[in-house]
């Protein structure tokens, strides 16, 4: 344990004495983020609910989480995102008589894809996936633990009013620029990287370190809707 914890400081100093003030210009130039103190990696749901065997499983999911046990040890800072609902929670299609997953309803903050139940308080399937091993994490934001309201954003539910606390969060530590991965990438990798954006920070995804669920489009229009904020779609080989 001490010994993986030194390297992984080790590494993270040495990566970020790379980068002085002319590799980060030439880093952001050629479209590929510096990886240095401003820089965060924010790591969205890996959570058991979203891989295979869960109750909310993204194709794949569980394929993510070697590709961010590598890049997580080359960035000093490391948020986790964790959606975490409370039972009954109103995206859940069980709380809503005759419906079913996957369809789509009307809150007071617009429409709402209704979903199996997932990631509840204290479940099996809420917890991070058991090979997510990136120690030096920081911080655990948790989202959509209000019945009412969903949060697909790690930063803004979707009432679009209520923040998570993560931008204050980052402002006050000095990052700018934030590198984001996980699941799924078409609705809560596609609003974390967002909102990420519109807080101004220079925002870039990273492809690999992804898998989505596509449903009926879902995919294509968020990489569009991300490029049309600036969020840069990058892969693991853009990292350097
Ligand atoms: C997610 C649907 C519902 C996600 C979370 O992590 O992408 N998707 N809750
Ligand atoms: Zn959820």
């Amino acid at each position: 344990m001490t010994d993986r914890f030194t390297l992984d400081r080790r590494a993270a100093i040495a990566g970020a004495t790379l980068f002085t003030a002319a590799a980060v210009r030439s880093a952001a130039a050629q479209g590929r983020p510096a990886i240095d103190a401003q820089t965060a990696l924010i790591v969205v749901d890996v959570q058991n609910d979203f891989c295979p065997g869960g109750r909310l499983a993204v194709p794949k999911g569980d394929e993510v989480v070697a590709v961010c046990n590598a890049i997580g040890r080359r960035f000093q800072n490391v948020v986790f995102t964790q959606d975490w609902h409370p039972e009954g929670h109103s995206s859940f299609a069980s709380s809503h008589a005759g419906k079913k997953p996957f369809d789509v309803v009307q809150m007071p903050y617009g429409p709402q894809v209704l979903w199996p139940d997932h990631c509840t308080w204290d479940s099996a399937g809420a917890e991070f996936h058991d090979s997510l091993d990136i120690p030096h994490a920081q911080t655990i934001v948790r989202k959509g633990y209000r019945k009412e309201v969903d949060s697909y954003s790690g930063f803004l539910e979707a009432d679009r009013r209520t923040t998570t606390g993560l931008g204050g969060y980052l402002k006050e530590r000095g990052v700018t620029r934030a590198v984001v991965v996980g699941l799924a990438t078409d609705f809560c990798v596609n609003w974390t990287a967002q909102d990420a954006a519109k807080a101004g920070l220079e925002t870039y995804v990273v492809e690999e370190a992804c898998r989505a669920i596509d449903l009926g489009g879902s995919l294509d229009k968020a990489w569009a809707d991300m490029a049309a904020l600036g969020v840069k779609r990058i892969k693991v080989a853009d990292l350097g």
